[in-house]
């Protein structure tokens, strides 16, 4: 929220903080639903981690004049300064830098003709320092010049992504090239990512709604692209309504491409074309994410194409869905891992009694047609980024997506959810997605042009049982 408040409300609040390090300005705004407070403590955490060394961050550039895809900047960057501009650098100081800063965040000048041609960013200057909580935000061009004392002062540089051999002809090469004219004694470290991503590995209460947003976007979009499944219907036409179900969630993109694999192609994991035309008696596949606010869901539901499983459909999905069920419960925090809750998994499928031919026609266990892990954490990165253990901590948030592929029988399974692990136990974030077989044939049932469901043949509040055609 960004609403301006009564000025009573910013007289107390500035009292509270004493006058503290942000302006009243910048402890009102929420950038990308984290507050300025938040964004500085985990600057601060970074500077702690970095024992003295210069950590930069470059972000991306949009290329060419006239941007034909929505500007996304990189997750470090975003993180740090909830700052999404294109061509910006971030550097975190040490203690006792001769410039008296903790931070400068260098922009691009913004002149006054932009604003009819892109929507408004972050300059440099008091106003931008003012809503960002950043200490000090100059111009790109000044760049080198700020920074120079400093990169003399600093015997360690560290760089987020590759440095040295690696970097050659990357922009951080450049960046570095620049650095050891300033100072040819200094070292330059590139993978500073390993100081951030443990922050980012634990989620505070802000990431964690983003994320219930993320999981609401992609609730809406599994609801809404059962009215485009049925036979004769493309793939493509169920990732139209997945994407017009993002964006009825205010997800301005997916976190990833959307998966929608019928029939054979619900056995290829990363079935990206979706060009594929669906037939009855078929299951699809759709394994969909929306980012909200850089944070992205993952949820997967797997659908029969006629509206009904099949025995032998059915049987599968009960045994996928059993095992994810069962994972849930085998959780302890802080203790269990995600190899041992893979291993668990794994034993489980071992025990079903189901069977199934594999490709040179032998008879399998099911844990055989288990073909991935478990599963990964979750969060800006839709496989996000590992702290310093495997350990499910509270604060993680992970998916549990088992899934069986038959490819003898051209069809699989795939059934994921999203956790947060809290001190006691898990909260299931997708719970409101469904994933009973009752509730997923439930879905496919015709549906009025408006989006309500129509009940049942046979249901007593529609005696007529009259089916209305899908759209
Ligand atoms: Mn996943």
């Amino acid at each position: 929220m960004r609403s301006m408040c009564s000025l009573r409300k910013t007289v107390a609040i500035a009292i509270l903080v004493g006058f503290a390090a942000l302006g009243a300005h910048a402890q009102q705004s929420k950038l990308f639903g984290i507050s300025a407070a938040e964004y500085a403590s985990r600057r601060a955490a970074v500077r702690a981690a970095a024992k003295g060394a210069i950590v930069i961050i470059q972000g991306p550039t949009e290329a060419g004049d006239i941007e034909l895809v929505r500007f996304r900047t990189r997750n470090e960057i975003l993180y740090l300064t909830g700052v999404e501009a294109s061509a910006v650098l971030l550097a975190i100081l040490p203690e006792g830098d001769p410039s008296g800063k903790r931070e400068m965040l260098f922009v691009p000048a913004v002149s006054p003709g932009m604003s009819q041609w892109v929507d408004a960013v972050p300059g440099p200057g008091p106003e931008s320092e003012a809503l960002t909580g950043i200490q000090s935000i100059v111009s790109t061009r000044a760049m080198w010049e700020k920074l120079e004392p400093s990169v003399r002062a600093a015997s360690t540089v560290r760089l987020v992504g590759a440095a040295g051999q690696e970097a050659r002809f990357s922009p951080n090469g450049q960046i570095e090239e620049r650095l050891k004219r300033i100072n040819p004694a200094v070292s330059v470290e590139g993978r500073a990512e390993r100081l951030i991503n443990p922050l980012r590995w634990r989620k505070s209460a802000a990431e964690a709604d983003n994320l219930r947003k993320a999981i609401d976007a992609t609730g809406i979009a599994q609801r809404n692209c059962t009215s485009a499944i049925r036979p004769g219907a493309t793939e493509l036409e169920v990732e139209g309504a997945i994407l017009a179900g993002f964006r009825k969630g205010l997800a301005v993109r997916e976190g990833f491409p959307c998966i929608v694999g019928s029939g054979p192609n619900s056995c290829i994991l990363h079935h990206f074309s979706n060009e594929r035309v669906m037939r009855a008696g078929e299951v699809v596949v759709v394994d969909i994410g929306a980012e909200y606010n850089y944070y992205s869901a993952d949820v997967t539901r797997t659908f029969p194409v006629s509206g009904k499983f099949t025995p032998r459909q059915r049987d599968l999905y009960q045994l996928v869905l059993d095992t994810q069920r069962a994972c849930e419960a085998y959780v302890k925090p802080g203790k269990t891992t995600m190899r041992d809750l893979d291993m668990y998994a794994r034993g489980l499928m071992a025990k079903s009694p189901l069977r199934a031919k594999d490709r040179d026609g032998n008879e399998r266990t099911m844990d055989s047609f288990f073909a991935h892990g478990l599963g990964h954490w979750l969060g800006m990165d839709v496989h996000d980024v590992q702290g310093d253990s495997n350990v499910l901590m509270p604060g993680t948030v992970f998916t549990i997506e088992p899934g069986v592929y038959i490819a003898s029988e051209g069809h699989g399974f795939r059934i994921e959810d999203d956790y947060l692990v809290t001190e006691t136990g898990l909260e299931k974030l997708s719970r409101y997605i469904p994933s009973e077989i009752a509730e997923i044939e439930a879905l496919m049932r015709p549906k009025t042009a408006a989006g309500a469901r129509t009940p049942a043949r046979g249901n007593p509040r529609n005696p007529r049982g009259a089916r209305l055609r899908r759209r």
